[in-house]
């Protein structure tokens, strides 16, 4: 690590990094081909590029697989409760508005024993970065069903087939309030890349869905849309301010149809449609109404998977509301102490 001389506008002067400044050295204890290690990399190659110093950048984690990722990042980091991360994420953010706060977590951790934690961080738009890692099964316990199985997924747990319907994901964060939300894939480097990125860069409660293949409990989870013979008419990459187009030769897109409203597929040259028709993307609107329908996609017989960005929207954020109320109050009624919080309010005397 080499550092700077000088400081952009007068800021003090960051070192430069390098991605071998965020590893620990630690080996990680994830099976080979696990997709975990792609995420880090591409997690390790951002971090040089935020301009954060590495001693503001906290990771915090639950339990899972997944979860062991703050031992092999080598900045401060926390491996807390089964499904409370984002929790301790939020009470840090909270008190050190300073820090730049990720969390790590899985499916299982995220949306079955952490389900209330995280909705909450979504809704309270908790200025937290949350990456959940989605391989669709519990990976450290060794196969069982998660929230995001598909239903009639045998497992160690349900031997017939599940018989619950499974969350979809961006779809919960988006109707808990999330102002960023996105999907990206373990075997797609470069789009991961740009996606934590965006992710970096938005401030506010920032949902990343990666798809993870897990080869030891569900391997293969994901090749229905990643295989390279089918990947292009399987996966719709969001991309703002262009039209939804996918498919071979990219004549597929995405309408919104007015009569039915609902967003369907059609072919850019077939029955008078033309590209003027298809569904110009826009994660910045307010209304997420149509990031929802977006997200609604997932898993629908004869719909592309949507990859990207499916709502990036910046709104004051706890932290800042929070602080901004202290001042306020600071303001009205002075420095707080003890002795007038304990005499505040309705206070009487024990005769
Ligand atoms: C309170 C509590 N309940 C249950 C467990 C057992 N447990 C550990 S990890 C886990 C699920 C992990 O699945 P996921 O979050 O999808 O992570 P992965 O291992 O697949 O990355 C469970 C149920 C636990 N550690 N603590
Ligand atoms: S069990 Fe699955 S998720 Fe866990 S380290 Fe192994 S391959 Fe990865």
């Amino acid at each position: 690590m080499e550092t700077t001389t000088n400081g952009q506008n007068g800021a003090p002067a960051l070192p430069l990094y390098t991605k071998k400044d965020f590893e620990s050295g630690v080996d990680p204890r994830w099976c080979p081909g696990c997709g975990d290690f792609s995420i880090i990399n591409q997690v390790q190659k951002l971090l040089p590029t935020v301009g954060v110093p590495r001693e503001k950048i906290v990771f915090i984690s639950g339990i899972g697989c997944s979860s062991r990722f703050p031992y092999y990042m080598n900045n401060y980091g926390m491996h807390t409760l089964h499904g409370r991360a984002p929790s301790f994420a939020s009470g840090l953010k909270v008190s050190r508005p300073d820090l730049m706060v990720w969390v790590i977590t899985g499916d299982g951790d995220a949306l079955a024993i952490g389900g209330n934690h995280f909705i909450h961080a979504m809704r309270r738009n908790m200025d937290i970065k949350l990456v959940m890692f989605n391989n669709r099964i519990y990976g450290l316990t060794k196969g069982q069903v998660s929230p995001t199985s598909e239903l009639g997924k045998k497992t160690k747990t349900t031997p017939y087939g599940s018989p619950d319907y499974p969350f979809n994901p961006p779809a919960l964060a988006l109707g808990a309030g999330a102002t960023f939300v996105a999907r990206t894939v373990d075997v797609e480097g470069a789009h991961m890349g740009g996606v934590l990125k965006a992710a970096a860069e938005h401030k506010g409660s920032t949902y990343v869905e990666v798809y993870q293949n897990c080869p030891v409990f569900n391997d293969g989870a994901y090749t229905y849309m990643t295989e390279k013979a089918v990947r292009a008419d399987s996966i719709l990459r969001m991309e703002q301010g262009k039209p939804l187009l996918f498919g071979k030769d990219g004549k597929k897109g995405i309408r919104f149809n007015p009569q039915t409203v609902h967003l369907e597929v059609v072919t850019v040259g077939e029955n008078g449609i033309t590209e003027k028709d298809i569904l110009v993307h826009d994660a910045t609107h307010e209304d997420p109404t149509i990031a929802f329908m977006l997200a609604n996609l997932t898993g629908k017989p004869g719909f592309p998977t949507p990859i990207g960005v499916f709502r990036d929207v910046r709104q004051p954020t706890c932290d800042e509301l929070t602080w901004q109320q202290i001042a306020e109050v600071k303001e009205k009624k002075g420095e707080p102490t003890l002795e007038k919080l304990l005499a505040s309010g309705e206070t009487w005397t024990v005769k």
